[in-house]
């Protein structure tokens, strides 16, 4: 993928998945304002390509998966610049929430305040050993901005989500993975490589069930069981109507690899 982007590198591995990396390894990959903008940008581009299949989001560097927002960058701007910077982050974390393709963070290092949040905003978290977790916005008088209060809320519940929102703590690979915020924990330096098998599993399967059971598992957060099992229905009724689950069932039946129509 070409095009002006900076701070953050795409690229295209195989047929169907594609890695951004984030791309400041001198600033611990801190986020700054024209790397927010990229990311948008690119999410925007792998959301509407629909021979993407599943999406990795890695970093650069040995040290960090992302340190939060680039304190430097801010520690200069006025509040009005702030709220303007606010829309730009905003857009960006928005954009890897809600790309339609399953994401997959391949996380070492550290991920604190916005690097933790774009973790939870993965669908999968891989960590390595080195990998330590934060939210410590409240230390530097902010409020976690980037969805962290309310991912943290639902992906670990409300006592641990208020345990790492009020006190800012570092939470080491141990715990992340205990608490259910890492799905696989690896050796160090396996993040990427790993992340990016997983992505190649996801996008072996059915891409019409795939998204379908990605929007039942995000759209169903927060909602009443009954309109949540109706989010369920209507994801099944996408995929069992589809041209992907005649040709997997054929597939099984002739004991051969699915070649997915992908509708
Ligand atoms: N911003 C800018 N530069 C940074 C940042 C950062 N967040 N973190 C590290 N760096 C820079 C350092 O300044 C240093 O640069 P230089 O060599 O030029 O001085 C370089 O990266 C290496 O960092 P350290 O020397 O500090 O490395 P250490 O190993 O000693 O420490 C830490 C690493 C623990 C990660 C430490 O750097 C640190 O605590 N960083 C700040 C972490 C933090 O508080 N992050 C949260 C920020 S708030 C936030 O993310 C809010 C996001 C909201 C987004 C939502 C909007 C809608």
């Amino acid at each position: 993928m070409t095009g002006a982007l900076e701070g953050i590198t795409v690229h295209r591995h195989d047929e169907f998945v594609t890695e951004v990396v984030l791309d400041r390894p001198d600033a611990l990959n801190a986020l700054n304002t024209a790397m927010a903008r990229s990311i948008a940008v690119a999410c925007a581009r792998i959301g509407a390509d629909r021979t993407v299949r599943a999406v990795v989001l890695s970093a650069a560097g040995t040290k960090a998966f992302c340190a939060g927002a680039d304190l430097k960058e801010r520690n200069a701007m006025t509040d009005a610049a702030l709220l303007r910077q606010r829309e730009v982050f905003r857009a960006a974390f928005g954009a890897v929430l809600r790309l339609p393709q399953p994401t997959v963070a391949a996380v070492h290092g550290y991920a604190l305040g916005g690097g933790c949040e774009f973790a939870m905003s993965c669908d999968i978290i891989v960590a390595d050993e080195t990998a330590v977790f934060g939210l410590p916005e409240v230390t530097v008088g902010l409020v976690p901005g980037g969805g962290g209060t309310q991912l943290a809320l639902r992906r670990l519940g409300a006592g641990l989500a208020a345990d790492l929102v009020l006190t800012g703590r570092r939470v080491p690979v141990d715990e992340a993975e205990r608490i259910g915020l890492v799905a696989r924990r690896v050796p160090a330096g396996r993040a990427r490589a790993t992340a990016l098998e997983l992505a190649s599993a996801i996008a072996g399967n059915s891409p019409v069930a795939v998204r379908a059971a990605k929007r039942a598992l995000r759209n169903g957060w927060g909602v009443t069981l009954d309109s949540a099992l109706d989010i369920e229905d209507a994801a099944w009724r996408t995929a069992a109507l589809s041209g992907d689950r005649r040709e997997g069932i054929a597939a099984f039946a002739g004991k051969r690899a699915p070649r997915w129509p992908g509708q």
